[in-house]
């Protein structure tokens, strides 16, 4: 029998210093303990758990460039090959100077979860580098990349890990890390995805975490026999996720009252238009300039979105940025669902309080897995040389979503009817691999 406290005593002692990645693990083995308990001794005896919280290779290398004044720049690249039982690791790319490696071995241990969920082959990894991209000219972004690649490249494949975007990497470092890998190895080659629509990129890939949160909150309030008109919702975070999310929220009738960043919060009392979002698009980092030109809404500055009233929360910027006094303050003031576009947005404490509230919690390794969906569907499109249309992969997308929507069911179904997606996404983001890593042996 797993014993919980010694189990995360385990863990805790073997990674000294690793504090995100002790909270993601205490998040999954809390419902995969007593499950593996009551039906899986077999996997207890196989050791699948200590088994699937050591990485499988972490690599680590030093990253010099030289940035715009000729001035030599050293950072430190990463890439954590998480678990490749049910196929290639698969993950994105950070780039910002709070990576370490905590913070990645998290979002690669979430990652393996969240890509079984998606009923598509793919393993679980995560990389980047402590860069800060912010304040670098495009020239100095593009030799960073390079230098990057130059070392990352003997590490990954088309079939044995293909890394993606995420903070701080999009379409245009994609490009330039692409365009070293082939240049060091002359092969065109499905090697990264996000790539550009026209060398090898997918339709919808830039849309599709945001796109696919909005269709797994949409399966939510189906279930309820309810829908997302008129709904109220807060979005934290204005990058890729966060604006893909709104747009598609606008499109599905809800009214969306905030979008934020590192340094504020933008709150628009009338909702954001369509037309509004493409205005903010032009801010770059600078969302408080909106203000300048719609009277309706306020720049809160160092203010996150969750004091104010909504139905609808989506934490769309990054780890732990939703804490116990948040959560309780969302809870109070009547919001009915928290669907996660970032990874791990909530503390531990907060998810507590939902799940006691028994409001809706969807985890971010079910809501937010579109993005690496649509990336498994660029790797099937780049294997057999084609291009699929919006509207395929748009469909694909959401019966994607709508699966992961009925496996958080099949587990997560408690008696009294209520939906705990967190324990249905752990259950069934990890049955798959588990079984997979039995049946290959002990590696
Ligand atoms: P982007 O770099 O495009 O945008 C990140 C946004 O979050 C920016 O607005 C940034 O503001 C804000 N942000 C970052 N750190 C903080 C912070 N400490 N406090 C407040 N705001 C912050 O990244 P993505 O949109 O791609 O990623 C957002 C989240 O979604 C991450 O958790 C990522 O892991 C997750 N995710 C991303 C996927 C993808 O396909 N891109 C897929 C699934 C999950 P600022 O510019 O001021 O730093
Ligand atoms: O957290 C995530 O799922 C991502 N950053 C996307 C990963 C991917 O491979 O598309």
């Amino acid at each position: 029998m797993l014993n919980l406290k010694d189990f995360l005593g385990y863990v805790a002692d073997r990674n000294p210093n690793e504090p995100e990645f002790l909270q993601a693990v205490t998040e999954v083995v809390e419902d995969l303990i007593p499950h593996i308990n009551k039906f899986h001794p077999d996997y207890a005896q196989q050791k699948i758990l200590e088994r699937i919280v050591e990485p499988e290779r972490v690599i680590t290398f030093r990253v010099t460039w030289l940035d715009d004044n000729n001035t030599v720049q050293v950072n430190r690249g990463y890439r954590v090959q998480m678990n490749s039982a049910i196929g290639p690791y698969k993950g994105g790319l950070r780039f910002s100077p709070t990576v370490n490696i905590s913070i990645l071995k998290f979002l690669a241990f979430e990652q393996v979860f969240k890509n079984s969920l998606t009923g598509l082959p793919i393993g679980g990894g995560k990389g980047g580098s402590d860069f800060d991209p912010k304040g670098k000219s495009d020239f100095e972004i593009m030799r960073f990349c390079q230098s990057f690649m130059t070392e990352l490249y003997r590490h990954i494949g088309a079939e044995t890990d293909v890394p993606a975007g995420d903070i701080g990497v999009g379409s245009r470092e994609i490009g330039y890390l692409f365009g070293q890998y082939k240049r060091i190895q002359n092969n065109f080659t499905g090697v990264l995805t996000g790539k550009g629509i026209q060398w090898g990129g997918s339709y919808i890939r830039p849309e599709a975490t945001g796109y696919g949160l909005l269709y797994f909150v949409s399966s939510i309030f189906d279930c309820n026999n309810d829908n997302l008109a008129g709904k109220v919702i807060t979005i934290s975070g204005a990058g890729n996720v966060a604006y893909y999310a709104a747009e598609k929220a606008i499109i599905l009738g809800a009214k969306v009252i905030t979008l934020s960043n590192s340094s504020g919060t933008l709150y628009d009392i009338e909702g954001f238009t369509l037309e509004k979002l493409a205005h903010l698009a032009t801010l770059g980092r600078d969302i408080d300039r909106f203000v300048d030109k719609y009277k309706s809404a306020v720049f809160l500055k160092q203010q996150t979105p969750w004091h104010l009233p909504c139905d609808i929360a989506l934490p769309c910027a990054t780890q732990n940025e939703l804490n116990e006094n948040d959560a309780q303050q969302l809870i109070d003031n009547g919001c009915i669902c928290v669907a996660e576009g970032a990874n791990m947005p909530s503390t531990n404490e907060a998810i507590k309080l939902f799940l006691k509230a028994k409001i809706a919690y969807a985890p971010g390794k079910a809501a937010n897995a579109g993005g690496v969906a649509v990336s498994g569907l660029e790797m099937s499109q780049n294997a057999i040389g084609q291009q699929w249309s919006i509207d395929k992969v748009d469909t694909r997308l959401k019966a994607i979503m709508h699966n992961i929507h009925k496996s958080c069911i099949r587990y997560g179904k408690e008696e009294c009817g209520y939906i705990n997606y967190l324990k249905g996404a752990n259950i069934g983001g990890f049955i798959k691999v588990a079984e997979a890593m039995k049946a290959q042996g002990v590696v």
